[in-house]
């Protein structure tokens, strides 16, 4: 028999944080039992099975393994509460079932990943200079490929596969923005706190996704030929614009300047309405062979939805894509 307990964990990214947790016996499980039982697990560097559970004898979590597990816990909690309380969807199935999380996947692992065919999340502790890949908007990331899995079905490769990468950044960010700590505050950089590249940059810019290197602003024909991770750049650029508008601006202390590919200024209606509008659109309109030109018509259908086809709301969504190269 399991009670339901809060405890608090200390992991790498997010300072202190309240840990929903269940008791049996006298030990504390991290396993939540307010968010679907949502488990996290010490896959302690294996590749496969789920390990063991976590434990604690006081319910105060912190250091060594446990540092990791405080992350991922966390950012499971609040992926889970921001679908609840801003999407109104209750888990990622909408059933209130949780996927659960192995942390320590392998030696040296520089990356983290989401799988259907255990509906799971898993964790690796970095290398090197890379950080452990537990950042919360990693974890949202994660646990959003599970969202799509479970709606649009977005195929992932192509176009389709750069707009399913799109809504886990777009997830990703809408997360970080919703946990908002004062170690972590939102911003519209993927894994700027892992420093994958050692010096310092993140993983991916949102208001102008070629900061990578790899990525596209814009859309153009050979777009479908780049890897996922890249081809989301017109996408994720699209949110950007779609929530902030273009121009310089400066959020939580850091500064963005997204230009549009055709010359144009966009005034953005904020991200909490950018959200909505993805969201509809990805359960609604999207659907696994969705490309850049359906993804238009399917947030445009969204945004009408929501606010109606005369409103300012409904124009900016025509206006980010066209910035976009995406008529
Ligand atoms: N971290 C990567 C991602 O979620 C793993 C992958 O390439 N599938 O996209
Ligand atoms: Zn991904
Ligand atoms: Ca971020």
């Amino acid at each position: 028999d399991e009670a339901i307990e809060t405890g608090t964990g200390t992991g790498k990214y997010n300072g202190t944080v309240p840990l929903t947790t269940t008791k049996s016996g006298s030990t504390y499980n991290l396993t939540d039992g307010s968010r679907g039982g949502h488990k996290t697990y010490d896959l302690n560097q294996k590749t496969s099975g789920t390990g063991t559970l976590f434990t604690d004898a006081d319910d105060v979590w912190s250091g060594g393994r446990q540092t990791a597990a405080v992350d991922i816990a966390y950012g499971a909690a609040e992926t889970w509460d921001f679908y609840k309380n801003v999407l109104g969807r209750n888990g990622i199935k909408n059933n209130g079932v949780a996927s659960y999380s192995r942390a320590h996947y392998g030696n040296s692992y520089v990356n983290a990943f989401w799988d259907d065919s255990c509906f799971c999340m898993t964790y690796g502790d970095g290398a090197g200079n890379a950080n452990a890949l537990t950042s919360i908007d990693v974890a949202a990331h994660e646990m959003s490929h599970g969202l799509t899995a479970a709606t649009a079905k977005l195929a992932y490769s192509a176009e389709s596969g750069g707009l399913n990468e799109a809504t886990s950044d777009i997830f990703g960010t809408a997360v970080e923005f919703y946990s908002n700590t004062s170690t972590d505050p939102g911003d519209y950089l993927i894994g700027e706190k892992i420093n994958i590249n050692g010096d310092g940059t993140p993983l991916r810019y949102q208001d102008k996704p070629s900061k990578d290197g790899a990525s596209k602003d814009a859309w153009s024909s050979t777009l479908k030929n780049l890897d996922v991770h890249y081809s989301s750049g017109p996408a994720n650029h699209f949110f950007y614009l779609l929530s902030e508008g273009s121009g310089a601006k400066t959020i939580n202390g850091v500064s963005y300047n997204s230009p549009t590919s055709n010359g144009s200024t966009v005034t953005g209606i904020g991200r909490d309405k950018a959200v909505q509008i993805w969201y509809k659109a990805l359960t609604t309109y999207m659907t696994s062979s969705t490309n850049y030109a359906k993804a238009r018509t399917a947030t445009l259908s969204a945004a009408g939805a929501l606010y109606g086809t005369t409103s300012a709301e409904y124009k900016a969504v025509g206006a980010a894509w066209s910035a976009v190269n995406v008529a």
